[in-house]
């Protein structure tokens, strides 16, 4: 099957900056020809996202705070306006207090909980209902982005891990629902990438070492790697899976030690 995303569209939420998975899959889409929308939140990941779009030719940059019912509505309502249609969505977004990343899971507030869930797991069902009316009738397919956190035990992971298993239960719950109309819903679990949400959290240094020393593969992954998995859900190639979670993590997650 030759495959191409020419006159096909797609919204990427999440891209912080070059080095952001969220980036990756967006480069693998539109080097195929898919045309995209780029969402950010703040005047700081406005600027970098703008000159990351310029890379894309015929991208659109929206704002879009998840957390903000009317802001996912005009993000939608724009989309629907410039692209009459869409594809594809790839939701790479995750919020959780920096206080909440380290220590005992146990010290978990009630608001870091509800934070991390709205932003990391709720926001994954608000985006597909906006995006639903924009999909129908064209086969397209929703993709986002869990850890391995999510079902494993991760030192500091914590509240980040819960909100990860509600993300990947949610694929599955969205995937029986829009699989009668069409629309295949997948998570990618990506193994750990130096990011700007991986920045600045302890041990993460000696867990890349850790994945070099035990993986199948005897190393970490890329984001292209991510990217190029993201492409092959989001096009035809994958049309036979849904509601399930791929790992891009070079077999990591398969070894009990
Ligand atoms: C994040 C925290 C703890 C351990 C972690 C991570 N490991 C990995 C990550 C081992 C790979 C990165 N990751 C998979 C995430 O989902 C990160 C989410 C995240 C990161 C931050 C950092 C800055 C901040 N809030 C955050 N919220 C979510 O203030």
């Amino acid at each position: 099957m030759k495959i191409t995303l020419e006159g096909k569209t797609g919204i990427i939420l999440g891209v912080a900056n070059k080095r952001s998975i969220a980036w990756a899959c967006a480069s693998s889409l539109a080097r195929e020809g898919m045309r995209l929308a780029f969402t950010y939140i703040g005047e700081r990941m406005e600027k970098s996202v703008r000159a990351l779009a310029e890379e894309c030719p015929g991208s659109i940059v929206l704002p879009c705070d998840v957390t903000k019912p009317e802001e996912i509505d005009a993000t939608f309502e724009a989309v629907g306006e410039e692209f009459g249609h869409l594809d594809t969505v790839v939701h790479a977004v995750a919020f959780a207090k920096k206080e909440e990343l380290e220590g005992d899971f146990y010290h978990t507030s009630k608001e870091g909980y509800m934070l991390a869930h709205e932003v990391s797991a709720y926001s994954l069902t608000a985006v597909t209902r906006r995006a639903l009316p924009l999909m129908e009738g064209r086969n397209g397919s929703i993709v986002t982005l869990s850890y391995l956190g999510g079902d494993r035990v991760v030192p500091n992971y914590n509240v980040m891990g819960i909100a990860k298993a509600a993300l990947e239960a949610s694929v599955r719950y969205l995937a029986a629902d829009l699989g009668p109309r069409g629309i295949r819903v997948n998570a990618i679990s990506a193994g750990p990438v130096r990011t700007l949400a991986a920045s600045g959290i302890s041990g993460f240094n000696s867990m890349l070492d850790a994945i070099e020393e035990r993986s199948p593969m005897k190393r970490n992954i890329t984001a292209d790697e991510v990217g190029d998995t993201c492409l092959f859900l989001s096009s035809e190639l994958s049309r036979g899976i849904t509601g399930t979670t791929l790992y891009v993590d070079a077999g990591y997650h398969i070894m009990g030690f």
